[in-house]
């Protein structure tokens, strides 16, 4: 519990046996449920998982959106904060988050990696790439997005109510975004984080995953 409210952490995993057991260390003490979203992993990572306290869910589907949709229907709590199991997205940074969660007065907050601080974390490439993206999410619907592609979020869980999610691979987490820029109810935030290497194999597939996420983008603007 921070400040009265209820907070449930939703990590997607597969094959983070390293990473999430640096991320759960790490986690703060009000956070009150951790549900760690394990797609038939073939490392320990369920095993670290939940012998450090999170309750792991397996999902069969393989998707880093299914995951989490999976995760948002077993979380319970009042806000939902999402990361890596990677330990790239700062997990000492969640009180500062909920911070300007309150300060700001959003239902949906966006953590950017930007500035880039650690070269380590993110390539240029891929950084050019993620520019591309955003600026095209922001032309789409009409606001300013500095990181398209986070999967640092902190909101409200009774917003999903409002929201169509559909995504199962890596878009999610554009879609999350976009349900939540252009529903007039859900206010929009975002804030800037500290990014760092990942530890473990990337999941992402640069061109496969950055061309999926762009047609996704037209499909939300156009087709709906
Ligand atoms: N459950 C589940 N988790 C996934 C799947 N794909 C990726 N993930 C997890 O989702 C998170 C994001 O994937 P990453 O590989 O870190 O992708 P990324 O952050 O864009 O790329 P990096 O910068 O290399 O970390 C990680 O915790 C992955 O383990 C999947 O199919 N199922
Ligand atoms: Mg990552």
């Amino acid at each position: 519990m921070y400040k009265s409210l209820t907070i449930t952490v939703i990590i997607p995993c597969l094959n983070e046996e390293q990473g999430i057991e640096k991320v759960l260390r790490a986690m703060p003490d009000f956070v009150d449920e951790v549900i760690v979203v394990d797609n038939n992993s073939t490392d320990r990572t369920s095993e670290v998982a939940a012998a450090l306290g999170a309750k792991v869910v397996r999902e069969q589907v393989r998707g880093y959106g299914r995951s989490y949709k999976r995760g948002f229907a077993e979380a319970t709590s009042d806000l939902i904060i999402t990361l890596d199991g990677d330990h790239s997205y700062p997990v000492d940074a969640i009180s500062y988050l909920i911070e300007a969660f309150l300060h700001l007065g959003v239902d949906f907050l966006n953590a950017s990696r930007f500035p880039v601080r650690d070269r380590r974390g993110m390539s240029l490439i891929n950084e050019i790439g993620n520019l591309g993206l955003s600026l095209a999410m922001s032309v789409l619907f009409f606001r300013w997005v500095r990181d398209s592609q986070s999967g640092m979020w902190v909101f409200r869980r009774s917003i999903l109510q409002q929201m169509k999610l559909e995504s199962d691979g890596m878009g999610f987490s554009e879609e999350i975004k976009i349900e939540a820029l252009r529903d007039s109810r859900i206010r929009f935030g975002e804030i800037s984080i500290m990014y760092t290497s990942r530890v473990g194999e990337t999941k992402l597939n640069l061109w496969r995953d950055g061309v999926q996420n762009l047609l996704l983008l037209f499909k939300k603007r156009f087709l709906r």
